[in-house]
């Protein structure tokens, strides 16, 4: 057995790239000093992995911003909207990345069910393929000169073009032969170089694929195999079961197929009933690239036994690339003990990939025990028999009817409510006085005044700009996983568990290892004190539990619906010391709630039932007369509508100042009758829309949904914007209601 990893960090183990890539961009460094930074990031990388002594490693894993991007760079497939800036190569990618002021960015999108997020490629009929395959090319040489021999990695043909998006209306799947061809000159460039094999991804095939689309997949590599001057081609997938791709691909001459046999159970059996396998090596994808747990290497062997009894070739390899986890666990110093011994990220994930190629060669008998069962400290037997004695009335509020009745008797609102969605501009400020409390300048009483302070201003702004529905703007909150993962138990922080979410901005997903109760409350003193100072309804601003575990590194002991009931409880009990301490509105967030949905159709149902099962558990214990609302992001609605009315909220604050509003169209269709705010104003661009544009989008809204159920609000949270465009917006949104109201 060889051992390979599918790709690896490469944001540095401090943040280094993220650091030089921003001071890139804001002109105090050179693309020179850049370029030193990312060349030693990766001399760095390939040094790791060889020292660990992995048979097989991967080069053009690196990337300034995305690697599908650089994909979309390396087949000649740059807008030409970017390639008429002018401007060089890096800053093209750049302004491709991020926009320019005459040009928006690429859109970003999630990469399959992670966190990740990747500039979706831009296709029409005239796309012109070609081959530039600089940048791998490049890091080959690189690795090269260090006496390293890589497998470069790209985005396979076929999933590059089921992620792209066709700005002519046409399918970008139809120029698939085009691009193989250019996918073709790549590859005889590589094998002139003297790369031994090339490793393409199509994890797009986890998911459900019409038959065209299989046969694509079929096509391509059909044609790539029977290039005469090619490397040898490993196929890789990963994130879920390759189902009817699989039989596909064994037909092609490919020489290597990876399979994901964590996140996809059913690859073995699926591989067991293939047939002869033509003389493929299979790359056993057996340690979990997306989650942070030790491998039990002994059950991940005998995995790989079979694998090698089916197959005449086997590899041992993640099941997805590292990018998903943090780079390194030894530095992390104030983990409990119990817990760092059950972890593993990315430096310790190659080792067990190591342990386990030679597992397959010399047998199991050098392979450490299985983890032990979670520590009798991590369980929490009252949040066990809480979860045991629940019933279905725990998940049902009164009738909405009456609810939206007896919430306006107390709220008394306008028709056309205006609101925000909760955060309001993090401030440099605001993140120095975090900074320093880690440095021990700032004690508890001073951040606590800083906040205050802070909140006192949100809601004079609120007040002045005359909204309806006020926010403390959530000063305190690094982040709105963490935050929570910070008070409640059974999470726990790392110090430098960084990973990255797109381009340079990482977050630092809190690890839920046990049972979770909530020990003190954790929103209520901020809420409370806006309260004080107004008379309007202030929001009480809660993360739901399906984002909480969306975010978060997740047990693997017992089923995420357990665990996300759990968290559900902790959020009930904080709703209702929130309603006790006189706030009248509540907002609980699920902004990952479509992100996490399953990759096949078949597994969504039992996903959504416990996912709104979840939220409904957390918002259920208030009474009628406390107004539930709950936000979501980035638009695809479509598959899950009739989630999102069964979720009950009182009102619902959807992202839909770019999907132009046809959700509630959907809505309506699904039969929800209860409030809903649709984003009329495009948080993630600078751009201030004028009262005028409002005033349209909110015509268009009043005609699908009554002005009594209608909101008016931003698409998101304010916490990436500047105070004067926050300002300016705002009183755009308020004039733009009232003069709706008048008409
Ligand atoms: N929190 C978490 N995950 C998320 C989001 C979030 N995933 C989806 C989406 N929002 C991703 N968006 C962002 C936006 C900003 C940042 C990260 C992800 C960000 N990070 C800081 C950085 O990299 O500089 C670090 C923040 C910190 O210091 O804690 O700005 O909102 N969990
Ligand atoms: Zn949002």
């Amino acid at each position: 057995g060889q051992s390979t990893v599918l790709g690896y960090p490469r944001i540095g183990g401090d943040r280094e790239l993220k650091r030089a890539v921003e001071a890139y961009w804001a002109g105090r460094i050179d693309a020179a000093a850049l370029e030193e930074t990312a060349a030693g990031l990766r001399a760095e990388v390939w040094r790791t992995l060889r020292d660990a002594r992995l048979d097989a490693i991967p080069s053009n894993t690196f990337s300034y911003y995305d690697h599908v991007l650089d994909t979309a760079v390396a087949v000649g497939a740059v807008p030409p909207r970017f390639a008429r800036l002018g401007l060089s190569e890096l800053d093209t990618y750049f302004a491709m990345a991020r926009g320019v002021d005459a040009e928006p960015a690429l859109e970003l999108t999630k990469w399959f069910g992670t966190n990740y997020h990747y500039l979706v490629p831009e296709i029409d009929a005239g796309t012109t393929f070609a081959a530039n395959p600089g940048k791998a090319l490049g890091e080959v040489a690189q690795a090269g000169a260090l006496g390293i021999a890589t497998r470069p990695v790209l985005v396979g043909p076929a999933t590059f073009l089921l992620l792209a998006k066709g700005t002519d209306g046409t399918d970008p799947f139809v120029r698939l032969d085009d691009l193989v061809e250019a996918y073709g000159q790549i590859l005889a460039l590589l094998a002139a170089a003297g790369v031994a094999w090339v490793q393409l991804d199509e994890p797009a095939y986890v998911a459900d694929r019409t038959p065209p689309e299989i046969d694509g997949l079929r096509r391509a590599y059909t044609r790539l195999g029977q290039l005469r001057d090619r490397p040898r081609l490993f196929v890789a997938t990963y994130f879920g079961d390759l189902g009817d791709a699989l039989p596909a691909l064994l037909r092609t001459p490919v020489e290597a197929i990876g399979l994901d046999l964590v996140a996809g159970p059913r690859n073995l059996e699926r591989l067991a009933a293939s047939g002869p396998l033509g003389g493929k090596t299979i790359v056993a994808g057996l340690v979990d690239g997306h989650n942070v747990w030790r491998t039990d290497l002994r059950t991940a062997a005998v995995r790989g036994a079979t694998v090698s009894a089916l197959a005449d070739h086997v590899a041992v390899s993640t099941s997805c690339s590292l990018l998903h986890v943090p780079v390194d666990l030894s530095v992390e110093t104030r983990l409990d003990p119990a817990l760092h011994e059950r972890l593993a990220f990315a430096r310790q994930k190659v080792d067990e990939v190591v342990l386990l190629g030679r597992a397959v060669r010399d047998g199991t008998a050098h392979l450490p025990p299985a983890p032990a069962p979670i520590p009798a400290a991590w369980r929490d037997a009252s949040v066990r028999a809480r979860l045991a004695a629940l019933t279905p009335a725990d998940r049902q509020r009164g009738s909405a009817a009456v609810r939206a009745r007896v919430q306006q008797e107390r709220l008394r609102l306008p028709d056309l409510p205006t609101t925000t969605i909760g955060s309001f501009p993090q401030t440099p400020e605001l993140r120095r006085a975090r900074a320093a409390v880690r440095a021990g300048g700032l004690d508890a009483a001073g951040y606590a005044d800083r906040m205050r302070e802070e909140i006192r201003h949100v809601i004079r702004l609120q007040e002045d700009l005359g909204l309806d529905v006020l926010v403390h703007g959530e000063p305190e909150r690094n982040d709105m996983v963490q935050y929570f993962g910070e008070q409640l138990s059974g999470f726990a922080a790392t110090e430098r568990g960084w990973v990255q979410s797109y381009g340079s901005r990482c977050v630092r997903p809190p690890i839920i290892h046990g049972d979770v109760a909530r020990r003190a409350p954790m929103t209520v003193e901020w809420s409370t004190y806006a309260q004080s100072l107004t008379r309007k309804p202030v929001k009480g601003m809660l993360t739901g539990p399906v984002t909480i575990l969306a975010w978060s590194f997740v047990r693997t002991d017992q089923p995420p619906a357990d665990t996300a009931d759990q968290v559900a409880l902790a959020l009930r009990d904080e709703c209702a010391d929130l309603e006790a301490a006189g706030i009248g509105v509540i907002q609980v967030d699920e902004p990952a709630l479509r992100e996490t949905l399953p990759l096949r159709e078949a597994d969504r149902k039992a996903y959504l039932d416990w996912a709104v099962g979840a939220f409904r558990l957390a918002t259920g214990g208030v009474a009628d007369g406390t107004q539930i609302h709950t936000h979501l992001c980035y638009s695809e609605f479509g598959d899950v509508i009739t989630a999102i009315d069964a979720l009950d909220a009182d009102v619902t604050s959807i992202e839909a100042a770019r999907s132009r509003l046809e959700i509630l169209d959907d809505l309506a269709a699904a039969g929800h009758g209860r409030g809903v705010g649709p984003g009329v104003w495009d948080i993630h661009s600078p751009r201030v829309p004028s009262r005028d544009e409002i005033v349209a989008a909110l015509r268009r809204a009043v005609a699908a949904v009554p002005a009594q159920r209608l909101w008016v609000n931003p698409d998101c949270g304010l916490k990436t914007r500047g105070y004067p465009e926050v300002e300016a917006a705002l009183r755009h949104l308020v004039a733009a209601a009232a003069e709706l109201r008048g008409a």
